[in-house]
């Protein structure tokens, strides 16, 4: 009866559920629909999930209300005023994305509201009615009103043109294939599992846009393009490209793409009109523009904003967007050059701009200053940006962080990046409540994920990485919600309600990244990884490179002075940040290292030293992993034989790599400082 595919759905896989449909058999006999056919995929949806999951197969009722029975009723706000007064009072409490699920009485029906503004809330609201009737939630009495809290929630793929994914750990890319467009199922599919949690862009190409992939936004691609982009506006999405800014000199046969030269100005518009006509859905463009060697404004002694501002002039009449990366920094430093700090180079370059960038340009930040490390502090951009729409950058790809050969549920960091309080209106300035347009009056803000999606059958490589893409369009729709609640309902919609799956998975995903924060670079030193490839301890494998991350370890003291003592990074802070992280006593222990070089034998709160602590992080953190893998374990015959085993060969691979971490940095501690651990534990000489 389950429906079946060559993939698995992730939380959207619709399993059998029957022994639910005595529950829910007498809400959904009888479905009505207002309006034309535009509302016919979402019913589409709803009427899969009950066939295949509750073998329930509702009458359906375009545009006649059923008398004497109860009823589901979907339909615009529009529709619904027309035939329930009541329902004008839902107009002040939806915004445009929004959707309300309630259940009335109508003449002494029971009727199921399923409502919104505008149709992308239909959609949001179906799947969300069906993750609540896939989790058996009781419904009798349903009356749930739900607004995203942000407008951009945008996915980006670092995909290429070849099929390969930079920073991919899932297989190949969904989008592309030996230079071609893919369409196929799975690209609708992942358009619902998109939709389903709330996502409403997807930027599909890598933002370092080599040569092919520029011809991207030329017809030999656009035509398909506009394809895709039918297939994933039917399900609220907008297609977004990311484009080289050259694109007027490699296309175009100009010399020059200085943004303040009419004939690139000219030939950007002519070249979005174009866009436009293959893809009347575009929502426009993401460009990482003098960064990591791409080109930019910069190179014409012009500013971002010039550069911009000229490209948003020529989508503005379009509604379109651009979103430009404020990852911008020196990568050619010489390691010897101890004045320039990494840190701090995109507040450098973007807060004198805060002002000049149009309303539709929005400034996409990472998370950190540097470069999603397993921790960082929070981009004091954030903040520092006053007048500036701004996109929080996060990734959900583990570049750093395990690349889904590690479980590293990211969702706990995301959640403590999203409530920092960066008191730039006082207290109560959060990341979160400035990306809601309530800090600053701005409200094109939003977060975008690196998709840490591939074609392996899974889709995320590991299955638990699952649950970081769920996660973040979770967080991008509502930042308050509890992380917990988060974690236990992924869980539920991809392996049901068996408590014990529930209490250990929940403890397995809460518990990891703090685990892997241990065993690999805690107190804020990151780095310590294979340059290149990044993945696995090398503790001075950037050390003397030219891309700015350095921690500068001696016999004495590891960590680079960023006080207003050193590089001066903590005064981009608001107080009373800039005091606390630039004292070595109140700067918060995990960040330590970030901020401060500190000596071996400095005492942490605890009473230990740094190199005592560094020690029993790294044994402590294997240990951790070593219990997750054990909950794991306990799970066996309650999890599904294939999912069971892949998940297990990973945390077996993860335990092996986790020692590997701990030894190879405590004995690159040991040699250099020729501390012994208090404990006596093995380290190798
Ligand atoms: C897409 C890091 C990654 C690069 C990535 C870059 C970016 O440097 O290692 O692969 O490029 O960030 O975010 O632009």
């Amino acid at each position: 009866m389950a429906e079946v595919k060559p993939y698995n759905m992730c939380w959207l896989e619709y399993t059998d559920l029957s022994k639910y449909k005595n529950k829910y058999i007498k809400v959904f006999e009888n479905v009505v629909v207002l309006g034309g056919n535009e509302l016919n995929l979402p019913l589409k949806e709803l009427k899969n999930f009950l066939t295949f999951s509750l073998n329930i197969k509702p009458k359906i009722f375009k545009n006649t209300l059923v008398k004497g029975r109860n009823y589901v009723l979907i339909g615009r706000l529009i529709e619904i005023k027309k035939i329930f007064k009541e329902s004008e009072r839902f107009e002040k409490l939806l915004n445009d994305e929004g959707f309300i699920i309630k259940r009335i009485d109508i003449d002494g029906n029971k009727v199921l509201i399923i409502t919104a503004k505008s149709y992308n809330g239909i959609v949001y609201g179906i799947f969300n009615l069906i993750e609540r009737l896939k989790r058996g939630e009781d419904i009798e009495n349903i009356d749930i009103v739900s607004n995203p809290s942000l407008r951009f929630r945008m996915l980006n793929h670092w995909d290429n043109l070849d099929g390969s994914i930079e920073r991919g750990y899932a297989g190949k890319s969904i989008f592309f294939r030996e230079n071609k467009i893919l369409i196929n199922e799975r690209t609708k599919d992942y358009a619902r599992l998109l939709s389903s949690i709330g996502v409403n862009g997807v930027v599909i190409n890598n933002v370092n846009v080599k040569k092919k992939e520029v011809e991207l936004i030329t017809p030999s691609y656009l035509k398909k393009i506009g394809e895709l982009s039918k297939i994933f506006s039917a399900y609220g999405i907008k297609i977004y490209l990311s484009i080289n800014f050259a694109s007027p000199i490699y296309l175009g046969g100009l010399n020059t793409a200085d943004p303040l030269d009419k004939r690139v100005a000219v030939w950007w518009k002519a070249k979005v009109d174009e866009i436009y006509e293959y893809v009347p859905d575009f929502g426009g463009f993401l460009v990482k523009a003098d960064s990591e060697f791409n080109p930019g404004p910069h190179m014409y002694g012009r500013t971002h904003a010039d550069g911009a501002n000229m490209l948003g002039e020529a989508l503005e009449s379009y509604g379109g967007f651009i979103i430009w990366r404020a990852f911008v920094y020196n990568c050619l430093q010489d390691w010897r050059d101890t004045n320039t700090d990494r840190a701090k180079a995109a507040y450098e370059n973007f807060k004198p701009l805060d002002g000049k960038f149009s309303e539709n340009v929005i400034v996409q930040i990472k998370y950190g200053p540097m470069d999603f490390q397993v921790r960082e502090p929070v981009n004091p951009l954030f903040g520092g940006l006053e007048h500036t729409n701004q996109i929080l950058e996060l990734q959900i790809t583990q570049e750093y962080t395990g690349q889904q050969i590690h479980l590293c549920y990211l969702g706990t960091l995301w959640k403590e990046v999203l409530d920092f309080d960066t008191y730039a209106k006082g207290e109560g300035s959060k990341v979160k409540e400035i990306l809601k347009g309530n800090v600053f009056d701005l409200k094109n803000n939003g977060m975008a994920g690196v998709s840490n999606v591939g074609d392996d059958i899974n889709w995320t490589g590991h299955d638990l990485a699952q649950a970081n893409l769920y996660t973040f369009g979770a967080l991008s729709w509502n930042p308050d919600e509890r992380i917990e609640e988060v974690v236990k309902r992924w869980i539920e919609l991809t392996f049901g309600d068996n408590e014990k799956v529930i209490k250990n998975i929940s403890y397995m995903l809460l518990s990891s990244h703090k685990a892997y924060e241990k065993y690999t670079t805690p107190l804020g030193l990151g780095w310590m990884v294979n340059p290149g490839h990044h993945y696995g301890p090398n503790p001075e494998g950037y050390e003397y490179s030219k891309w700015g991350t350095y921690h500068r370890a001696n016999y004495e003291a590891i960590g680079v002075d960023r006080s207003s003592r050193g590089t001066g990074y903590t005064l981009q802070y608001h107080s009373p940040w800039r005091e606390i992280y630039d004292n070595i006593e109140t700067c918060p222990e995990e960040l330590l290292l970030f901020f401060h070089r500190v000596p071996y034998n400095y005492k942490l709160k605890s009473g230990k030293t740094l190199i005592q602590t560094y020690y029993d992080l790294h044994f402590e953190g294997v240990e951790e992993a070593e219990e997750i893998r054990k909950k794991w374990i306990e799970l066996k015959g309650e999890i599904e034989d294939k999912i069971y085993e892949r998940v297990l060969n990973r945390l077996d691979i993860q335990i092996e790599h986790a020692k590997e971490w701990r030894d190879v940095i405590n004995t690159y501690f040991f040699r250099r400082t020729g501390i012994p651990d208090e404990k006596g534990r093995k380290i190798y000489p």
